[in-house]
């Protein structure tokens, strides 16, 4: 059986980006693989976090992967830092790649900005990510676009060990995208990422977001003066987002929608996705209210740091023995 590994990082609520792009895609994998899940809370300290807040959205999103349908009986949910493998391989893979490639991600350069002061923790992350995935001899690895450069560079790396001493070392991951859904933009602005720390929260429709909440943002979100529903990401991006989010929710093609809104203004298809998004979030919204606070997840969460645990004790042994590390 194939094993799939992803993470979020718990540095806000969960938005419909994450939900549609990555999580959506966690779900569907439970029937076809074995699924590991994990809170990447060692990630979310490349930049400061509040620690209070830091506890408590470790909590949140690991509600948020129960609430949207991972099951911890079938999938393996669990915390970074509990498994202290993660850092560990980190530091091998750091030495066994190159300040140019990491350089080139885009995300730090986008983050960094060219700036001495910039984190070391953003210059390095991908490291990190690629320790995660290769820890686990991930097969899959469900993400949305914005992750893409990481997991060729996870592959380059695992590529690059293995040649070095001619054995599998690690295992090749591959990265899953949605067809739609990988890269939803922002409300306001629909030229960047809907993002969870983006300052305006009409940005982003957030899966803890209440009915009027949702409502509000989509009625608020840019469209353009063209008045006519029609999926054309370069003239109409704004319009195009909005449909893809329906398009996601309702199972409905672009066509379908298309043909739905013939000669209907943009009133009538917000009004629509409203609804459409309303019943998308709600019942995530209220599991997320039932799970929360539950023995149940943190009875899963104490059970998937046993189980990742294995696995990731197992694998470092693997690499620490081909590396010559330790004494035996
Ligand atoms: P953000 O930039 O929104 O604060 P992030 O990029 O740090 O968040 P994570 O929370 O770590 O993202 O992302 C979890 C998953 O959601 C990743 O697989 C990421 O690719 C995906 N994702 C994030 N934003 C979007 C988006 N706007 N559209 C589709 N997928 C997204
Ligand atoms: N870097 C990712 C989060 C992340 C991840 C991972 C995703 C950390 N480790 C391993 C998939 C597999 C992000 O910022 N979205």
């Amino acid at each position: 059986m194939k094993r799939v590994f992803s993470g979020v990082q718990p540095t806000g609520n969960l938005h419909i980006g994450n939900y549609l792009g990555a999580l959506k895609q966690f779900v569907e994998l439970q029937d076809e693989a074995e699924c590991v899940y994990c809170v990447v809370d060692m990630h979310s300290i490349t930049l400061p976090q509040d620690p209070k807040e830091l506890r408590s959205h470790i909590l949140d999103i690991a509600a948020l992967y129960m609430a949207v349908g991972i099951d911890p009986k079938r999938s393996t949910i669990f915390v970074q830092s509990e498994v202290s493998q993660h850092a560990e391989l980190s530091w091998v893979l750091t030495c066994n790649s190159y300040t140019g490639e990491l350089s080139r991600m885009t995300q730090f350069k986008d983050k960094a900005k060219g700036k001495e002061s910039a984190p070391t923790g953003i210059f390095s992350y991908p490291l990190l990510m690629a320790a995660d995935i290769l820890l686990y001899d991930s097969d899959i690895v469900p993400v949305g676009n914005d992750q893409k450069q990481h997991i060729e560079l996870t592959r380059d790396i695992a590529i690059r060990v293995n040649n070095r001493f001619d054995k599998k070392v690690f295992v090749v991951p591959e990265g899953r995208f949605m067809k739609e859904g990988a890269r939803i933009m922002a409300l306001d602005d629909p030229t960047s990422k809907m993002s969870k720390s983006a300052e305006n929260p009409h940005s982003r429709i957030s899966l803890l977001d209440d009915d009027s909440k949702i409502k509000k943002s989509i009625m608020k979100a840019t469209t353009d003066s063209l008045a006519r529903v029609h999926y054309d990401v370069e003239n109409q991006p704004g319009v195009a987002n909005l449909m893809t989010i329906y398009s996601v929710f309702s199972g409905k093609s672009m066509e379908e929608i298309e043909k739905l809104y013939e000669g209907k203004g943009y009133g009538d298809f917000k009004k629509d996705l409203v609804e459409i998004s309303i019943d998308g979030i709600r019942p995530i919204r209220e599991r997320f209210n039932e799970i929360r606070r539950s023995q149940e997840l943190i009875t899963a969460l104490d059970e998937g740091r046993e189980k990742a645990s294995v696995i990731a004790e197992r694998t470092l042994k693997r690499v620490f023995d081909t590396f010559g590390l330790g004494r035996k």
